[in-house]
């Protein structure tokens, strides 16, 4: 269209031009995306003298999805040596559509390096396709510029990059300890994947297990999770093994006469859950006569709570009792107190 303001209709040849500038371009709506990486320098082993690969110093790619366009520079830490054949660079660039973030190759583009060449052939992989992209050698030789674009390209919804590089030396080797065949030795410089700018995923968060879950023993007493390890008080969800502090212990303690002797019942306080983890020892109950013919029977049982014998102290003289009873405490309860009861022992048919 002739923009030059035409004497008949200036005013609307005006307009159409203004309306065509104000159009709204190609790639609106679309993402360009970019991204770079960074490469550290490798030491790459030799045996057949210094090394000719290029290494990657950095690679900066960037994706126009309207015109599925794809520029790809890479930077080495060495002039690349156009001199020899066999430099080829490709650029991996990732999908998610097409099975998995990134893959390396997911789509492929690449050239191989002549050492004239200003232009080379195009591979994408995966996409369907092949075209002419430029390459292009800045004036210090370290950096290689591909770029390409292909229809296939549009659109797609490429997230991540990596990149790598591979030469061969220009002479062969025998391929074979005969040396029936040569083979040319392959070397290679690779860029990890990285995200385009604003498309790294989120850090994968695995989920927390608890402490009294995940079959270790994490606080290293030989008892783990919540079914073994008395910290986890029974909790499968608790977050720690760490066993708790001992707590203070009480005795209840009733005694009464039945016949020629006494019955004590007992309890310990407290019952800690689950109870088969925070066991209790045993409980000292002594019979001590204080008068009459009671004077001098002395008696000390040391019993299992809920064990019903050894609680009755029978055949007994007359007189008074005095029955007391303590707990030396455990791994869990300290030592109680030791309460005590008196009890007469006078029923007829006692020794006296
Ligand atoms: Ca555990
Ligand atoms: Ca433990
Ligand atoms: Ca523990």
């Amino acid at each position: 269209m002739d923009c030059t303001p035409a004497r008949p209709a200036r005013l609307i040849v005006l307009l159409a031009c203004l309306a065509v500038l104000g159009a709204a371009p190609a790639t609106a709506g679309a993402d360009v995306r970019v991204g770079q990486a960074s490469d550290p320098v490798d030491q790459i082993p030799d045996v057949n003298g210094p090394s000719k690969t290029p290494d990657f110093e950095q690679v900066r790619v960037r994706f126009d999805q309207a015109t599925g366009a794809v520029t790809a520079t890479a930077r080495f830490y060495q002039p690349i040596d156009t001199t020899s054949p066999g430099h080829r660079l490709q650029v991996g660039l990732g999908s998610p559509t097409i099975g998995g973030l990134c893959n390396p190759g997911d789509v492929l583009m690449g050239a191989d390096v002549a050492p004239t060449a200003t232009q080379s052939t195009f591979a994408v992989a995966r996409f369907t396709g092949s075209g002419t992209g430029t390459l292009a050698i800045s004036p210090d030789k370290r950096e290689m510029t591909l770029a390409f674009s292909s229809p296939t390209l549009v659109k797609a919804d490429l997230r991540c990059f990596n990149a790598y590089t591979i030469t061969y030396d220009d002479i062969g080797h025998c391929g074979n300890p005969e040396c029936t065949f040569f083979s040319h030795t392959f070397v290679h410089d690779t860029v990890e994947t990285a995200y385009f700018d604003g498309y790294t995923p989120a850090p994968v968060v695995l989920p927390q297990i608890p402490a009294c879950r995940d079959g270790i023993d994490n606080d290293h007493d030989g008892k783990i999770d919540f079914d073994q390890d008395p910290g986890c008080h029974g909790d499968a969800t608790a977050n720690s093994e760490a066993d708790p502090a001992a707590v203070a212990s009480k005795v209840a303690l009733s005694a009464r006469r039945s016949g020629c002797g006494i019955d004590v019942k007992l309890a310990v306080q407290p019952v800690l859950k689950p109870a088969d983890l925070f066991t209790f020892g045993r409980v000292a109950v002594s019979v001590r006569g204080v008068s009459g013919a009671a004077r001098g029977y002395a008696k000390t049982r040391r019993v299992t709570l809920g064990d019903p014998e050894g609680y009755r102290f029978g055949a007994l003289r007359k007189g008074r009792y005095r029955v007391s009873a303590s707990y030396a405490g455990d791994k869990w309860r300290k030592a109680s107190a030791a309460p005590s009861r008196l009890v007469t022992v006078r029923a007829r048919g006692c020794r006296g």
